[in-house]
Parts: structure tokens; sequence; C-alpha cells
């Protein structure tokens, strides 16, 4: 997969994407991400990219042009059209059944805000999705991009070492994690659940769902009634 991030701080996500399992992901041809500076597609020789709000009102809003010239560049560089994405708490949120379906896509534009968002103009005519990663807001898109493309890179083919599926883990099928326990087996007086020291392995599986079906009772009823309901 490729993805393309649009972005007033491009040092920022390559800090993010160049560390363990993206960087190794983009190492080993799983993964291809590039980012852009938005500033490098200014025609203003003061490099700006933002201006006054027209109405009036508190903060600045990124100017539409220096955007969509930093999104022909990446048009003409990858010659494949992009699903697009801003990045914006407008959104919808971002859940694993949307990341499933945006893995599987060949190639994201993933634009990132800053200010008090970007000109409307540029939304409507580059972009196809605004995602949210939550109720709440933050100084910039970039954080949530970064998020985007981790949960999407881990789906991909190559990206997860064999050992770690992320098809068996917690709210793949609906429900939460049950609790994990490593050595040693005794650690200050508290002892792991005996079921785990048998090697009985039905009886392991049938301890975790319970305690997968606990855990999401409790934490998140929400989705527990969601399983229920699936079931
Ligand atoms: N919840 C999110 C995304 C971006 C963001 C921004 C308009 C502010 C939170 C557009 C206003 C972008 C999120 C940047 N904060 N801040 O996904």
């Amino acid at each position: 997969m490729r993805i393309d991030v649009a972005t007033l701080f491009p040092e920022m996500c390559e800090a993010v994407l160049s560390e363990s399992i993206l960087g190794r992901a983009r190492k080993n041809g799983a993964l291809t991400v590039q980012c852009w500076n938005i500033r490098d597609y200014t025609l203003d020789k003061h490099r700006r990219v933002d201006d006054v709000p027209y109405g009036g009102g508190r903060g600045m809003v990124m100017q539409a042009d220096p955007i969509y010239r930093c999104y022909e560049a990446v048009q003409a560089e990858a010659g494949t059209q992009p699903h697009r994405i801003y990045l914006s708490p407008k959104g919808s949120v971002l859940t694993q059944q949307r990341a499933l379906e945006l893995a599987a896509m060949p190639h994201l534009f993933l634009l990132c805000g800053h200010y008090e968002g970007v000109d409307q103009r540029i939304l409507d005519t580059i972009i196809d999705e605004e995602i949210s990663i939550g109720d709440y807001v933050l100084t910039g898109g970039e954080l949530p991009a970064m998020v985007l493309i981790d949960t999407v890179a881990r789906m991909l083919p190559g990206v997860l070492p064999e050992s770690l599926c992320f098809e068996d883990e917690s709210h793949f099928n609906g429900l939460l994690e049950y609790p994990q326990y490593t050595r040693p087996a005794v650690w200050h007086g508290q002892e792991v659940p005996p079921v785990l020291l048998t090697g009985h392995h039905k009886n392991i599986a049938e301890w975790r769902l319970a305690q997968s079906l606990e855990v999401t009772k409790t934490h998140r009823p929400d989705l527990y009634d969601c399983y229920l309901d699936k079931k």
C-alpha cells in the first residue's frame, strides 16, 4: 500500500513513521509512506499557507491553493488515484471495521489540518472522506493521521511478525482482550490464574473467552450489547 501525507510538519510524521513496526514495514517494502510539506507548494514570497477567516472570528485558516498544488504533486508522482481523507473532529469516528476497509485500498492520501481548519473549498474539491479518531480536539491532524496509518498498516501482509496475528485480537471479534500474564508465576504475592499453567488448550481458550466477555461487559457495555446482538 502507498500512503501520501500532506502536512505542515513532515518531520513530526517521519519521527513516528521511522520507528518500530512501521519503520520496518517501510524498509521491507510492505508499506510506502511519503510525507509532503504543504509549505513547499505556496507561491507566496513569505511562504504563507494560512490567512484570517472571511467573516471574521478567531484563528487562522489554511489556504486552499498550497494544499491543491501539493496534491497535484502527489498525483504527478504516484500516477494513481488515491482515496483522499481529511483528519478532522467533524469526521466519522474511525473503527477497526473502517480501518480494515481502508487497508484494502492501494493508495491513500491524508490531509492534516492546523489552525482553525482549512478552506472549505479544498475539502469540496479533493477530499473523499472526513475521519476523526475520537471525540476530542488536537492541535493538528498529524497525530490522527499517524494513528490511522498505524492501525491500517498492521493489517497489511508482511507488517506484523507472524506470531502477532491481528485477526486474533481484541476488537477484531468485537470483544476486548482477555488479561495476559508472563513469568514469574508469582509476583508480589500475586499468582497467575492456575488454568494458564495447565497446558490444557481447550480449558485455556474457554477461560479466555469468559474473561473477554466479562471485561467487555464491565468496561464497554456498548460493545457487549453489540456483540450479543450479532450472535
Ligand atoms: N479527533 C482530530 C482531528 C484533527 C484535530 C483540526 C479542523 C482542527 C482532532 C480540522 C479543526 C483539523 C480528531 C486539527 N483534532 N485537529 O480526529
